[in-house]
């Protein structure tokens, strides 16, 4: 089956969050550094925004050279408050990790996903799923970010850095590799410098090169494993999958309906053999929920959503059909047009012998 991968990178992360601390600083070049304290300016910079990238900032660049690049323009230089940055990290990973099948946390300001299931496997059903990340992120932390979309994680990857800041890249199987050809193949995801000279001495300097490359002599050269690995890199055809790891914290199941269509009633119909396989995952994993929610992809691929909270954790979800055809009901009458998708996803999960987070709930 095609898959859904996305990556989602915050922009210049922390310089953000200290701008939507004091957005005061918006406009000016502003500079988050680590400051060694051996004399008032040594040390290092952390990040940037991007009005200093502008003038030859970069991460890792000692503050005094930064210093002389932005001799005269107001520039601000902040300490780093890592204890800000892990809590804004937290909020944007649950928010993710609430509107995504699985969720892989790789770094404080960035992720892979997967998207298949919630998608369809639909790469205009994904893009409208990505650009509501995004506009929540936007919404409830103030910041922007950058996702790509792909079929691997090395395409994403990729995708989520190619239109920085504040971008969307889709880049779909069919164009996966005129979209790499031209790249450098640096941009791919363990290519460093020395790999980069071995290539280039073959003449490979672009992603296109080393797809296009006989593999036999790849194989002499750069030995079998790195040569194997590069020519499917080459495809973004790597098949390494999105990895929960600390599981999974929402499930959802959606589909397509034979027709568009208003009536909630014929929704929850063609919806109940998704709901009775969510029931028995539940089960089989003694999953228990507290939010469930039901999904509309309206005509215009808009996504609308429903939720309803219990108080306490359900275990049985097949005693909630009338809750569901409640929530298609209200969803219907609110989106103001056709469904031509529709799901149901838990939320809030706890697993039997999960003390800690059945405690939590008390
Ligand atoms: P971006 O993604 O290019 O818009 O900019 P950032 O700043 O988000 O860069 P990224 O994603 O590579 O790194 C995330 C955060 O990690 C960044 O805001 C600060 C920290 N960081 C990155 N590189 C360095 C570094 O070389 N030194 C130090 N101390 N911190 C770094
Ligand atoms: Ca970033
Ligand atoms: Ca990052």
């Amino acid at each position: 089956m095609v898959r859904v991968i996305g990556h989602v990178d915050l922009d210049y992360f922390y310089a953000q969050v200290e701008e939507v601390e004091n957005p005061s600083l918006r406009g000016k070049p502003v500079l988050v550094c680590v400051f060694s304290g051996r004399t008032e300016d040594s040390g290092v910079v952390s990040t940037a925004n991007y009005v200093a990238r502008e003038f030859g900032v970069r991460s890792g660049m000692p503050i005094v050279l930064a210093k002389k690049k932005l001799e005269g323009r107001d520039a601000v230089f902040i300490p780093v408050h890592d204890e800000r940055y892990e809590a804004v990290s937290d909020g944007v990973m649950q928010l993710v990790g609430e509107r995504v099948d699985v969720l892989e946390k790789t770094g404080i300001d960035e992720a892979f996903f997967d998207i298949t299931m919630s998608s369809g496997a639909d790469y205009s059903v994904a893009r409208t799923l990505a650009a509501g990340i995004k506009t929540a992120i936007r919404e409830s932390h103030g910041l922007s970010a950058s996702i790509g979309l792909g079929r691997s994680k090395i395409v994403a990857k990729i995708a989520s850095d190619f239109m920085k800041p504040d971008g969307l890249t889709v880049v779909t199987p069919e164009s996966t590799v005129e979209f790499l050809g031209p790249l450098p193949v640096l941009k791919l995801y363990g290519v460093g410098p020395k790999t980069a000279e071995a290539l280039a001495a073959l003449g490979i300097r672009t992603i296109g090169d080393l797809a296009s490359f006989d593999v036999g002599s790849l194989h002499e050269r750069l030995g079998r494993k790195t040569a194997a690995y590069l020519h499917t890199a080459a495809r973004g055809e790597d098949e390494e999958p999105v990895t929960e790891r600390q599981g999974p914290t929402q499930l959802s199941r959606i589909i397509t309906l034979k027709r568009n269509t208003r009536d909630a009633d014929e929704a929850f119909n063609e919806l109940m053999p998704a709901m009775d396989d969510l029931h028995h995952r539940l089960v089989s994993n003694g999953t228990s929920f507290r939010t469930l929610s039901t999904i509309g992809v309206l005509t215009d691929l808009s996504v609308k959503t429903k939720s309803k909270t219990f108080e306490n954790p359900v275990e049985d979800l097949s005693l909630l059909k009338d809750d569901v055809r409640g929530l298609l009901q209200a969803l219907s009458g609110s989106a103001g047009r056709e469904f031509r998708r529709v799901g149901i996803r838990v939320s809030e999960l706890s697993s039997k012998g999960d003390q800690t987070s059945l405690t939590q709930f008390y």
